[in-house]
């Protein structure tokens, strides 16, 4: 049975479980949930919370080492930044707007047992100083995380600049990245065992409307996903590449049903680069450089995700957050979602590490941590699919460099 399937029902399951034991007997409730219900979504979030710096660090400095590589680095790399970069913060603008607007975690649901006090958070000015760690080290066992991206990147800058002379750490790192992408798909193993835990700890101290909650959470999350493809893409593909979007999104729909399916961007990156060269005459050499990367570093989905939920925990647990966090939300974000590598429930790993950033308790993913499995595949379809408008608008603007000629070749490969 496919893990989907599996998390589904620990899914059902654990709302059931919840909700029939918060209405019937709330005693029962209580002893399952100290033994059972939270040990269970405890130790799934503690082993997610285990790869957050780990997987940053890793993916990060990889990310950065083939990007800042010098032969690739020159225009076509600028532009792919340029576009993966705006097109997230446009996404996450999108995903916090939508969050304010239809507040999806306004709802007076008892929180006592983790009443959260935040920290004072920095000024917008000490977000931006604050960024370059004095102590890498600390930075990691503090899990600062916009500490650890900076180091990351730089690490990653120096070694492409390096390039054969730092070959051996290249691989190290390499390796190091494939055991972590093993044990994610390990640890998204329990995840129906997980989900199950958690959803019927917070259910069952919740009720019914914090089942509406998750509810309104998933349907801003969607609202989202959808207006940033309709809008964002539509307007990048038209405008810039001088494409018909429906010709777009009719033409990569079959990329888009993979990675909905396999909620993997880097599983689907074989579909989704013959779609885009076959479909959307997207030249191979712009195709094979804009699409990996953009599975590696862009994920306007999963940065909405981020968006909402962030915003999400904040108002369940009532904390108002003050612009500069929000400006740090953005920020985490758009740098999470360079982090957050192509595997299934990646996202929700590297939301930890966007919590954290702004003092939002973590365990606020015990809420949202159910549905998760189904925006993760609603989520990964979008992200594709910016990686392939950009490939469409590279493409487009390179026209004048040469590009024609390969793209004819393209044209009747
Ligand atoms: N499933 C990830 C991907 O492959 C995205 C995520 O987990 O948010 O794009």
């Amino acid at each position: 049975m496919k893990l989907t399937t599996k998390i589904f029902i620990g899914l059902f399951l654990g709302a059931i479980v919840g909700l029939v034991l918060h209405s019937t007997a709330p005693d029962l409730f209580s002893t399952l949930d100290a033994y059972l219900f939270s040990p269970l979504g405890t130790v799934f979030l503690n082993l997610i919370k285990m790869l957050v710096v780990p997987i940053v660090f890793f993916s990060i400095t990889l990310g950065t080492a083939s990007l800042g590589d010098p032969k690739k680095l020159g225009r076509i790399g600028g532009k792919t930044v340029a576009f993966f970069l705006a097109t997230t913060t446009i996404a996450i603008s999108i995903a916090l707007s939508l969050a304010y607007l239809f507040q999806p975690g306004n709802i007076d649901i008892d929180t006592s047992g983790a009443e959260f006090e935040s920290k004072e958070a920095p000024t917008v000015v000490e977000t931006f100083t604050n960024i370059i760690p004095t102590n890498p080290i600390a930075a990691m066992t503090d899990g600062n995380m916009l500490q650890i991206i900076a180091f990351s990147i730089f690490i990653g800058l120096g070694l492409a600049m390096l390039g054969k002379k730092t070959q051996g750490l290249m691989d190290l790192l390499e390796q190091g990245n494939e055991i972590l992408m093993y044990l994610v798909n390990l640890i998204m193993r329990f995840a129906p065992y997980g989900a199950f835990g958690l959803l019927a700890s917070a259910i069952g101290s919740m009720g019914l409307d914090g089942a509406q909650a998750m509810f309104m959470y998933m349907v801003v999350v969607i609202a989202g996903l959808f207006l940033h493809g309709a809008i964002t893409y539509s307007a990048a593909v038209k405008f810039l590449g001088k494409r018909s979007p429906i010709a777009f999104f009719k033409g990569f729909f079959p990329a888009m049903t993979v990675a909905f399916s396999t909620s993997s961007s880097s599983s689907t990156l074989p579909v989704s680069m013959k779609t885009a060269q076959e479909n959307l005459k997207v030249p191979k050499s712009v195709s094979s450089f804009v699409q990996p990367l953009g599975a590696t570093i862009n994920m306007d989905g999963t940065a909405i995700m981020q968006g909402v939920a962030t915003v999400f925990i904040a108002q369940v647990y009532s904390v108002d957050l003050s612009f500069a966090q929000l400006v740090m939300v953005v920020l985490t974000a758009v740098l999470a979602s360079i982090g957050t590598a192509g595997v299934p429930g990646v996202g929700l790993i590297m939301l930890a590490m966007v919590l954290n950033q702004v003092n939002l308790p973590v365990e606020g993913i015990a809420l949202i941590i159910g549905i998760d499995r189904l925006l993760d595949m609603t989520r990964t379809a979008l992200n594709i699919t910016g990686d392939a408008a950009c490939a469409v608008v590279v493409s487009e603007t390179e026209k004048k460099h040469g590009l024609e000629k390969e793209e004819k070749e393209a044209m009747h490969a």
